[in-house]
């Protein structure tokens, strides 16, 4: 089987593994076009230097670069190797930066990557340039190392050559040829490239080819200042490329690399230097290096008096060379893979580092080759991840600069994303500022986290204080905002909750296909669901309402619930799926007293059984139409109430002057993730993924076996009874405690797997958190312990769920 005509746009790094990846698959109907000569084609892999640090807080960027590593460690030209594996040490010169590397030896560690933390000495055994007086501490990670990029380009390249990938340098992609939707080929400055499919790996040309086909990409080529010394007097004589591991002092924005008896240093501490583009000048016009900008000195001053301090050998050498090279930012750092929403066969694989690359070959590869990607769960990655407003210019623009500042930050889990901001506002964002509401954002939406004026209701409350990091965007009055949803009512602003409606005559036997769940049922049934991959792993968990006989409202997880359901839609035009997001919003009433807030107000039967739990109706609230399901996050009594944006702020004053008397509150984010922890309700993307399967994850009741067929079905049965890992439900008993997510959990040295999610449970009284476990170690009781920092923080298997189990609170 030779595959469809494949053309791939790029021999860099990324096209390179690309092809070497896909034809080992079996396609090799490629051919590989680049407007440079091979395999040094003059874009950013050709003057990379290559330092590969593991170390990620996402598991998959990890796993990509560990993938890379063990691939590159296997590839020669010429018996020189591709990858100089002399480990990777970071360095921390001030107490924050000295926690930090505990969590990224974290991080590391629940990942599968070996790590361990250095004294000082230590470190300057290991790297004997240190200034030892100003190290406090060092991460070393022994499979870290240099990928050495053209190398890797050309080894990559001979593999796919010889199994018939044909390889054209000096040729310009002009433009992507496309008929009825779907992609046709390449124009170039030799002629047309018929193609079934086209997958566009320019690097910071990206932007550029895939406007060819219509598709928008959130990225932006900033230069990165990289500086080479001049031959360091104590280094004389060192005949070997590296010998020292690659550093990184990131305190000061700085990674340093041996070259022989001189070094190179990177820099990201400058003004972010962003170039459109549509301004990078060709291969010929750049003499070659259209990647590479003139090194601007004034930007490396600072770089440079750190350097000679930190490495002090340096005082005795110069800068001798230095580039502004330029290389892809995009909105959140990551990748951006996936196919087209418009144009069929048109593929990106874009913004991806050296670091990632033989990782994203393998992926992509997959991906096109079997339609679905095995090795690695990539929903932080996929080109469609995006809200409408993250495709602006500006927003881009704004977005990949603040990226390049904050590469080497310290970066708090809840931090909101800096400017620009604020971009979305619910209808109820005026009162919540009024009731001095503490934003966070997601996805846009300005969200509060808690509300100031609740400030009262701590007074005779336990609401512990956690440790330090945890104590950050957070206030008491969390704790006592989920306290009082439990005993009174309150209200939630849920319009960030993506709303998906699916409409048309064949709405109903199309969710059918792509859901677990039987959902074909009476108008007014809600069903909570999932949409599975082809391989049977989890794609989104839904609640799918039928609102009428040909119209269904879908609560979703994001941006790539719709691209999925979109690409699945049959070719009839018998089914449209629209995102209702924007236009309308949503509160949560909730707690044992929401029946009494809500039935003076409503023309409807709210009572138990005038609305059954997981059932929606239409009604009235006050002059306010609504949309009501019966169902709970937070696993209270109550209803998602939805309505159009222009009503929104009367239904939030008319719930409000009602709960108020009744001891009734507004209540944040940071109270809802404390609630539905402890009600164990999963959240996708966290707590479980792509790589997952729903009996593993504890989601295996939303599948019904027995339906008729569904994505996913086949690869289910396969899966049934191999449950190996668990995520697994933990409770912390020490107050202060409490873990942040990603933090690893060891069963006595062993480490076991890795915490997901994480809060203190106000109403149980003890910390929580989700897990990744082998299955063996669920038992109730099971004593572990997880790594948060530089601490070990006990923890237990507990039965779930926490709290209700018989689930009187949501039927009542
Ligand atoms: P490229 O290597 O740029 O390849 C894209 C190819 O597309 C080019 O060969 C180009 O000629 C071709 N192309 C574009 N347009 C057309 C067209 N119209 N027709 C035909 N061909 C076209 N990453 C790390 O992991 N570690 C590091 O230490 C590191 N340091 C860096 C330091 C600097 C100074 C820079 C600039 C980058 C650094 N990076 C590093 C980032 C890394 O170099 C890039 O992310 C990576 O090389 C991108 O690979 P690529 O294959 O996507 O892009
Ligand atoms: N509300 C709505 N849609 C959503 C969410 C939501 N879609 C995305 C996300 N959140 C989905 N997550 C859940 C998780 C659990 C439940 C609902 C949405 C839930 N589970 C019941 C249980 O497990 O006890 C389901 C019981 C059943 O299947 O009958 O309620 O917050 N609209």
């Amino acid at each position: 089987m030779a595959g469809p005509r494949v053309v791939i746009i790029g021999a860099g790094v990324v096209g390179a593994a690309l092809a070497d990846e896909i034809s080992a698959r079996g396609w090799t109907e490629v051919t590989v076009v680049d407007q440079g000569p091979l395999p040094a084609t003059g874009g950013s892999s050709s003057h990379a230097p290559g330092l590969v640090f593991q170390a990620n807080p996402s598991k998959t960027m990890t796993e990509l670069a560990r993938y890379t590593v063990e691939k590159l460690c296997s590839l020669e030209v010429a018996g020189e190797p591709c990858f100089l594996q002399v480990g990777g040490l970071e360095v921390a010169t001030a107490p924050d930066r000295l926690a930090e590397l505990h969590r990224r030896h974290g991080w590391l560690t629940a990942w599968g990557v070996e790590a361990r933390l250095l004294t000082p000495e230590e470190c300057a055994e290991r790297h004997p340039l240190l200034n030892r007086a100003r190290v406090l501490g060092g991460l070393l990670v022994p499979t870290d190392g240099l990928a050495k990029a053209v190398p890797a380009v050309e080894a990559q390249i001979r593999r796919a050559t010889a199994r018939g990938v044909r390889f054209l340098a000096r040729h310009e992609v002009l433009d992507v040829r496309q008929s009825e939707g779907r992609v046709t080929g390449v124009r170039t400055d030799h002629g047309e490239l018929p193609a079934d499919i086209v997958v566009c790996c320019a690097g910071i040309w990206g932007p550029r080819i895939a406007g060819m086909a219509g598709m928008r990409l959130p990225l932006t080529p900033l230069a990165h200042q990289l500086a080479w010394t001049g031959p360091v007097p104590t280094l004389a004589g060192q005949t070997e490329e590296a010998v020292r591991p690659i550093l990184r002092h990131q305190g000061a924005d700085l990674y340093y690399r041996d070259r022989f008896d001189r070094l190179g240093i990177g820099y990201y501490g400058h003004r972010p230097m962003p170039v459109s583009p549509d301004d990078i000048l060709s291969v010929d016009e750049a003499g070659g290096m259209p990647s590479v900008l003139a090194f601007t000195e004034e930007d490396f001053a600072d770089a440079w008096t750190e350097t000679r301090s930190l490495l002090p050998a340096t005082q005795e050498a110069k800068v001798e060379e230095g580039i502004n090279g330029l290389f892809s930012f995009t909105p959140d750092g990551n990748p951006l893979l996936g196919e087209s929403p418009d144009v069929a066969g048109f593929w990106v694989a874009e913004a991806v580092w050296v670091t990632h690359s033989a990782g994203v070959g393998r992926a992509m590869a997959e991906w096109l080759v079997d339609g679905y990607c095995s090795s690695f769960d990539l929903h932080e990655c996929d080109v469609n991840r995006f809200e409408p407003h993250q495709l602006a210019p500006e927003y881009v623009l704004a977005r990949d600069c603040r990226n390049f500042v904050e590469v080497y930050d310290i970066l708090h889990p809840l931090q909101p994303a800096g400017e620009p901001r604020p971009i979305r506002t619910s209808p109820f964002h005026g009162r919540q500022e009024e009731l001095g509401a503490f934003f966070l954002e997601a996805n846009g939406w300005e969200r509060p986290q808690w509300y100031e004026a609740n400030a009262p209701l701590v007074a005779g409350r336990s609401v512990p204080t956690p440790n330090d990091w945890a104590a950050r965007y957070w206030s008491p009055i969390v704790g006592a905002e989920a306290q009082v949803t439990r005993e009174t009512v309150a209200m939630y602003d849920m319009t960030a909750l993506k709303r998906l409606e699916v409409r048309g005559p064949g709405a109903a036997a199309f969710l059918q296909r792509m859901c677990t769940g039987k959902v074909d049922k009476s108008v007014g049934s809600v069903t909570y669901t999932l949409l599975l991959d082809h391989d049977g792993g989890i794609r989104s968990d839904i609640t799918v309402a039928r609102l009428g006989r040909d119209l269904f409202q879908i609560g979703a997880n994001g941006n790539l619930d719709l691209d999925w359901l979109t690409r699945h839609l049959p070719a009839d035009g018998t089914v449209q799926v629209r995102d209702i997001t924007p236009g309308t919003c949503c509160i949560g009433l909730w707690g044992p007293l929401a029946r009494e807030v809500l039935q003076p107000l409503a023309d409807e039967d709210f009572s138990a059984a005038g609305l059954k739990y997981f059932r929606a109706k239409r009604a009235h609230v006050g002059s306010v139409p609504v949309t009501a399901m019966r169902l709970s996050y937070v696993g209270e009594l109550g209803w998602e109430l939805y309505t159009t944006a222009d009503l929104g702020r009367k239904l939030w004053d008319t719930l409000r002057r009602a709960a108020g008397p009744l001891g009734g509150i507004v209540a944040g984010r940071g109270a809802f993730n404390s609630l539905r922890l402890e009600k164990g309700y999963r959240s996708f993307g966290t707590d479980m993924t792509y790589e997952h399967d729903p009996y593993e994850a504890g989601v295996g009741f939303a599948v019904k076996p027995d339906k008729e067929d569904f994505i996913g079905k086949a690869a289910l049965e396969r899966r049934r009874d191999g449950v190996r890992r668990k995520l697994t439900c933990l409770t912390v008993d020490d107050p202060r405690a409490v873990v942040m997510g990603k933090e690893p959990v060891y069963d006595g040295d062993r480490v076991a797997g890795y915490v997901t999610s994480a809060a203190y449970g106000y109403t149980i009284g003890k910390g929580i958190a989700y897990a990744w476990l082998p299955a063996e170690l669920g038992v109730p009781g099971t004593a572990l312990h997880i790594g948060y920092f530089d601490q070990t923080v006990e923890a237990v298997v507990a039965e779930e769920p926490l709290f209700d189990p018989a689930m009187t609170r949501l039927r009542g």
